[in-house]
């Protein structure tokens, strides 16, 4: 049997009706809004600062709490640029995070009792003692080094902080190789600057908004959809390139419903169009480009033509949206996207969307993209940090513009038999903010990893599919009972907001901050944390800055002017960009000197054989990942994932809509949990779609427990990019069952 088996606490009977008055507040008309604003301006509620923690959009708002300490609303904070006063239903449902009673409630230590492996509780002192001496075993034995750090959101900071200290920078999050890393090596390539978050997208003055896969709307990134639909209010034209009809879609002029994987070839024949018809910004690309002429030869036979045995799209449509994006150039964007790991060649088609940005003159333009600008945070002093051995630049040096540590790089230095584990072993890993088991793919590698670690703790709010294997689980109180670093992300004018506690963490929960305050005391590390609690760092760092906390506990959000000039570049002026050759590179001689293609070209992808359909996978507006489908409020609006299946597949297989059905990819993995049938036009017949995020194994998540598929599970099959070692996620073909395929597991 495993060494590390993966325990399913049973339910423990939470599962009681939680009222979700605060959804209403968030859909409800103004009647109700009214009602419960003087309801509550009658019960006299205390609105403390936050900023949210349900997505990465971080839009600063306000907790309103009642007397007895209960969170009764959450409401977005008028002068924030991330929100401008208006949380998305996720945002609103944030306070769900907070009631849940399936939250964990007190550390949990792995043990055996009768040969059976289950949790027991424990005290704070006890597990941190624990955690404490097996961090030192593994210093002793194996270096500092080798205990490694998976995180995503604002526990990761804290413990970044705590592991560098101990001298490991075995570091990396899902955000980069499972999400945007290849845009930004992509961007970064062509512009000499990542995108980042939020992106710089001008959408509020755009004219052409082209979105290549990207679902906005049902991807909520909160002021880029209130910008997409004023863009649209203002008749800006919207073109959408997707296999699916997307919200974003059905809001578009022209709905590209291109094959899937083909992205690059419609990407190299818009450009044909634009250099063929000389609709090209010409004195922006002389001013400001290099690598025109090389662009150009590249290109001249990706005629629209060409592309349209590859794409499936006509030629007179991609040269109807090739000359719209010219008519509405500069104020034009090919949006970057977000969760970008497709096909292993990720951050080529990246530079293709660079590219074609360059071509229209929009970076740097208004209504394309505008120079961002954030605000510097002084840093708490502490002693320098170690110089690690090694750490995740050498893990994943095989991927030679690799900016962030690739967590399936750093779990495979964790199985013997892999090639980097001799030189880089990982034998212990802590856990925070992220569950590994639905953001990472291929369930194998994650098994192999899991069962040789020597020890794994996790720090969640959640009994989260990954606490199943963890050794020691610990709570952390959520977003809403807690500080956590001030919020300093760029956007068109600089700005701050505080996070700060609108309750007393519930149960036994502790801040993220505290847990890496604690381990690192009993790890010898107290001068890297010299403060009693973490409203003295923020209130330092806010009078660094000029402010206080006081004044920022009355406003929450403090703006401040623009120091790096223009939002757009100026008429008259020079502007090097931080390429090597100061230029933007549509032809790129670090790619060439790298071996890579120096100008991106199209790829052949496998396509499903026989029987099968493509995986394809997104987002819902009132879901994050996979952390809010337990959330009373949010899974009361949606609380399972169904299986998008077209027409003329549900004719073939004899579906009917509601049916429940199970998946069984290319590789034989077959999902534990079925899925319902939903029979819609919107989807190509040669693939099927389910939102992210759902199919929990854990029995503790009363609400979320078997409802739906996780898509990741049938994600067996990685097409990792080599140039940064991005991990392609969507070439994983299923079959649909009609029947159980499990004897054993009856729902
Ligand atoms: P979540 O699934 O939301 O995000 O993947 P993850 O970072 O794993 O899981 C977050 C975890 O953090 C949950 O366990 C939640 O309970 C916990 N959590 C929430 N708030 C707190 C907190 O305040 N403190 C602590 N300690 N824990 C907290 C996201 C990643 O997944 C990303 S960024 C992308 S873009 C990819 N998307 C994606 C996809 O669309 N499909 C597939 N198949 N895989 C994907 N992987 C990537
Ligand atoms: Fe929260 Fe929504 Fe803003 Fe994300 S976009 S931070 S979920 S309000």
């Amino acid at each position: 049997t495993s060494r590390r088996k993966f325990i399913k606490i049973s339910a423990l009977g939470f599962c009681g009706a939680v009222a979700s008055s605060s959804v209403i507040s968030a859909f409800g008309g103004n009647s109700i809004l009214n009602e419960l604003v003087a309801e509550n301006i009658a019960k006299k509620l205390k609105k403390t600062a936050t900023y949210c923690e349900v997505c990465f959009w971080k839009c600063a708002a306000w907790a309103h709490s009642d007397e007895q300490g209960n969170i009764k609303k959450i409401i977005g904070n008028d002068i924030d640029p991330h929100c401008n006063g208006r949380l998305c239903p996720r945002g609103t449902g944030g306070i769900g995070m907070y009631s849940d009673e399936d939250r964990l409630k007190t550390p949990l230590i792995r043990t055996t009792i009768d040969g059976e492996q289950t949790f027991r509780e424990a005290s704070w002192d006890e597990a941190l003692d624990l955690i404490a001496s097996k961090f030192k075993q593994v210093k002793d034995t194996h270096g500092a080094e080798s205990i490694a750090l998976l995180k995503h959101g604002s526990p990761g900071k804290h413990l970044e902080h705590l592991f560098k200290a101990y001298g490991s920078d075995t570091i990396a999050e899902p955000a980069y190789a499972q999400c945007r890393g290849p845009r930004e090596t992509g961007f970064a390539l062509t512009y000499g600057s990542w995108v980042g978050s939020p992106e710089p997208t001008d959408i509020r003055d755009t004219k052409c908004l082209v979105l290549i896969g990207s679902h906005i709307g049902e991807n909520m990134h909160n002021t880029q959809v209130q910008e997409m639909s004023d863009a649209i209010d203002n008749g800006a034209t919207i073109i959408t390139v997707d296999p699916r009809f997307s919200t974003a879609a059905s809001k578009s002029q022209h709905w590209l419903a291109i094959k899937p994987a083909t992205d690059i070839a419609l990407m190299l024949a818009w450009m044909n169009v634009l250099i063929e018809e000389e609709l090209y910004d010409k004195e922006y690309v002389d001013k400001y480009c290099t690598g025109f002429n090389q662009l150009r030869d590249h290109v001249l036979n990706f005629t629209p033509e060409w592309a349209y045995g590859i794409t499936t799209i006509k030629p007179a449509e991609i040269r109807k949206t090739a000359r719209a994006m010219a008519n509405a150039a500069p104020s034009v964007i090919i949006h970057p996207g977000r969760h970008v790991t497709w096909y292993g060649d990720d951050s080529q088609r990246a530079r293709a969307m660079a590219i074609l940005n360059a071509l229209l003159g929009s970076w740097g333009r208004r209504g394309g993209f505008y120079f961002k600008e954030s605000l510097k945070v002084p840093k708490f002093p502490h002693p320098k940090y170690p110089e690690p051995k090694w750490g995740w630049q050498d893990i994943g040096k095989k991927f030679p513009l690799a900016q962030m540590g690739i967590t399936t790089e750093v779990m495979k230095c964790a199985i013997p038999t892999e090639e980097n584990h001799e030189k880089y072993p990982v034998k212990a890993m802590m856990i925070a903010g992220t569950n590994i088991t639905k953001s990472i793919p291929n369930k194998k590698l994650l098994e192999d990893a899991i069962e040789n670690l020597e020890f794994i703790v996790v720090l969640d709010t959640m009994p989260m599919d990954v606490t199943g294997y963890a050794d020691i689980v610990l709570p952390e109180c959520t977003y809403l009972e807690r500080y956590d670093d001030i919020r300093s992300s760029p956007n068109r004018e600089p700005s701050i907001a505080v996070r700060i506690p609108a309750v007393k963490p519930k149960y036994d929960s502790k801040p993220g901050w505290w847990v890496a305050k604690q381990i690192g005391e009993r790890l010898g590390l107290s001068e890297y944390f010299k403060f009693d609690d973490y409203e003295e760092v923020i209130e330092w760092q806010l009078n660094k800055l000029g402010t206080s906390l006081e004044e920022m506990k009355k406003i929450g959000v403090k703006q401040f002017p623009r120091k790096s000039g223009s939002l757009y570049l100026e008429e008259g002026k020079t502007h090097e960009f931080a390429t090597e050759s100061g230029k933007i590179e549509l032809y790129s001689n670090q790619l060439k000197s790298l071996g890579f293609d120096p100008i991106p070209v199209f790829t052949k992808h496998p396509e499903p054989p026989q029987g099968f359909y493509r995986l394809n996978y997104g987002r819902a507006p009132m879901h994050t990942f996979s952390r809010t489908a337990n959330n009373p409020n949010l899974n009361d609006l949606m609380n399972e994932n169904k299986l998008w299946v077209n027409p003329k597949v549900a004719r073939i297989l004899d579906l009917k809509t509601g049916q429940k059905v199970w998946l069984r990819n290319q590789d034989k993995v077959t999902s534990t949990f079925p899925i319902k049938v939903r029979i819609t036009e919107r989807i190509r017949w040669d693939s099927v779609y389910m939102v992210h995020g759902f199919g929990h194994d854990n029995k503790k998540l009363t609400k979320a427990f078997g409802k739906g598929i996780n898509d990741t599970q049938m994600i067996t099959k990685v097409a990792v990019d080599p140039i940064m070692g991005g991990t392609g996620m969507r070439g994983n073909f299923v079959e649909i069952l009609t029947e159980n395929p499990h004897k054993t597991v009856t729902i």
